[in-house]
């Protein structure tokens, strides 16, 4: 059965996207946009929230990007998914770490320096993104010290899930350059070939 996940590639879909196309399912794009259709009634029955991404597989309907793409990976993902109860549970351990540690700030940045316009924005809540994210930063730069993925040995969900936020460093033009293991690791992800075609899913 066709998987439908709705969303946009210029959004936090971005991210199960990449998972699908990591983890080879059969799946389509309902094109979303997250400002006006996804506050259509249509849209809001299958995500109360009126925020993107959805995923439907059948009678199951999931929101929230990280849920999905723990499910994902879980279900569909072979290796993708770790073998140990350990790895799952550092896993998802990575993935809730990327999304309260990580994002919160690099959303400060992106929203006070490019988003809103010049005159609604605040700057000092931008610095300040930029000056506590570098707590996270070093916890992940040391983890990356004696070891090329999160969980060791093979690329898998947890890189998959934090570097589908640490990836928003690009957009907002975050220097990382003092995190060089860090660096490496984040383009090595980037440059899979499952990236570059969830970037063209929305084409
Ligand atoms: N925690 C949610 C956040 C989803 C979210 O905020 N998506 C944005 C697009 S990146 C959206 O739909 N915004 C529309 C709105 O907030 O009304 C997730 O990770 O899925």
């Amino acid at each position: 059965m066709t998987l439908k996940l709705y969303g946009a590639t210029n959004s936090r879909a971005l991210r199960s996207i990449w998972c699908l196309e990591e983890v080879g399912a059969d799946w389509e794009l309902v094109k979303t946009n997250f400002m006006g259709d996804s506050k259509k009634p249509e849209y809001l029955a299958l995500n109360p929230n009126g925020r993107v991404p959805t995923l439907v597989d059948g009678d199951l309907v999931l929101w929230e990007s990280m849920a999905i793409n723990l499910y994902l990976g879980r279900k569909y993902g072979g290796d993708l998914w770790p073998a140990s109860e350990a790895d799952q549970a550092r896993a998802i351990q990575w993935s809730f770490w990327g999304i309260t540690e990580f994002e919160p700030h690099l959303l400060a940045i992106l929203i006070h320096r490019i988003m809103l316009p010049e005159d609604k924005r605040n700057p000092k809540l931008a610095d300040a993104g930029e000056r506590d994210i570098a707590r996270p930063l070093k916890v992940l730069e040391a983890h990356l010290e004696n070891r090329e993925h999160l969980l060791g040995g093979a690329f898998s969900i947890a890189d998959l899930n934090v570097v589908s936020v640490l990836s928003m460093a690009g957009l907002v033009g975050l220097d990382i350059s003092a995190y060089p293991r860090v660096q490496k690791w984040l383009a090595a992800a980037t440059s899979r070939p499952s990236m570059g075609k969830a970037q063209a899913a929305g084409a």
